[in-house]
């Protein structure tokens, strides 16, 4: 594969090469990898700044319906947006794959939309790193809004909020109690906060719902990346299309706010750095897996437990082999 003519045809905006693109980063093969790696490092330096959005909320709660409504409401506004899904279930089930492609049936036929359904890959390392890339292809490829839904179960909403500018949380109309089920981490990374199915019998349960919620995040500690009166809690009918303008209102005050201030690039760099730091944390994992190491390893762990050598010692012994000299703080 010729890496570099792939880089092109990426900038030049070319849907396949994006396709083609972001399959290679899914890929695991060593050598996909390194091609992976070495696109990435081309692409660099281009001055393309999407706005990453991502997307959290309960099954059904209705983020796919609102994807689509709210993608096609920025299609008309001439924005090209790409759409990634994290669905740390879809490598049991395979089923929301085909769900999500017939939800978002209206969008995935739009020329400015872009819409990648998840990957069937199992441990979160793994997709977390695929969808950091495939952002950044994305991004490459000018878009200028990418969107990426996960289910808000388990670590893939802390994970997807560390690779989002922004980060929305849809709840569903309801009774005061469930207001406790969101877990306070999650409320806290949440920059606005909306209450899906506005309409029809629900809606005054939804006005409801948004008025508690609004008195939640009011509670909550002020953070320096907010200006006055953010977090916000807000009603949009997915279905219906209302709130949906406002929503976007909103996302681009509190944009602008956070990019004339610094908050923006900080946010950027922070997450720069975590990944660094993630990759490095995987690395030395993934060598531990490998020979030598792993040969190594397992003769020394039949020597522990024989008593032979003290599990601290051999664990010392091992590191200094393979790490070289390292020094205590
Ligand atoms: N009344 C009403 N129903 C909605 C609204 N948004 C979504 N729904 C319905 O809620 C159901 C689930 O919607 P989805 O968009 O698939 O929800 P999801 O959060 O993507 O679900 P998963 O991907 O399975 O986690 C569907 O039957 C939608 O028609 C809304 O604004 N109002
Ligand atoms: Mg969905």
């Amino acid at each position: 594969m010729d890496i570099a003519d792939l880089g092109k045809r990426i900038l030049a905006g070319e849907r396949r090469a994006l396709a083609r693109a972001i399959t290679l980063v899914e890929s695991g093969r060593t050598d996909h990898r390194a091609q992976a790696r070495q696109l990435i490092e081309d692409l660099r330096g281009h001055d393309r700044q999407a706005l990453r959005i991502g997307l959290s909320g309960t099954p059904g709660v209705g983020k796919s319906t609102f994807i689509e409504g709210f993608g096609l409401m920025l299609t008309e506004q001439g924005l090209k947006v790409a759409v990634l899904a994290v669905d740390p279930s879809s490598a049991r089930s395979g089923g929301s794959i085909l769900g999500d492609k017939t939800r978002m049936e209206r969008l995935s036929r739009e020329r400015n939309a872009f819409i990648r359904p998840s990957p069937s890959q199992s441990h979160l390392g793994g997709v977390a790193r695929r969808t950091r890339e495939a952002a950044d292809l994305c991004e490459a490829a000018g878009f200028d809004v990418i969107l990426i839904e996960t289910v808000g179960v388990g670590q893939s909403e802390t994970m997807v909020a560390d690779m989002s500018d922004l980060f929305l949380l849809l709840l569903a109309p309801a009774g005061g109690d469930e207001l406790q089920g969101v877990k306070r981490g999650i409320m806290e990374t949440a920059d606005l906060i909306l209450i899906n199915k506005a309409d029809g019998d629900l809606k005054t349960t939804a006005t409801r719902t948004c008025a508690d919620y609004a008195g939640a995040l009011r509670l909550l500690r002020k953070r320096p990346q907010d200006p006055e009166g953010f977090p916000k809690a807000l009603t949009v009918s997915a279905v219906e299309l209302t709130g949906m303008g406002t929503a976007w209102a909103e996302m681009q005050q509190l944009t602008d706010w956070r990019r004339e201030t610094g908050h923006f690039a900080a946010r950027r760099a922070a997450q720069a750095r975590h990944w660094f730091e993630a990759e490095v944390r995987e690395g030395l994992l993934a060598r531990l897996r490998r020979e030598p190491v792993k040969g190594a390893m397992a003769a020394l762990a039949l020597q522990v437990e024989d008593g032979g050598i003290s599990a601290v010692a051999a664990a010392e012994e091992l590191l200094e082999t393979y790490l070289g000299e390292t020094r205590e703080a």
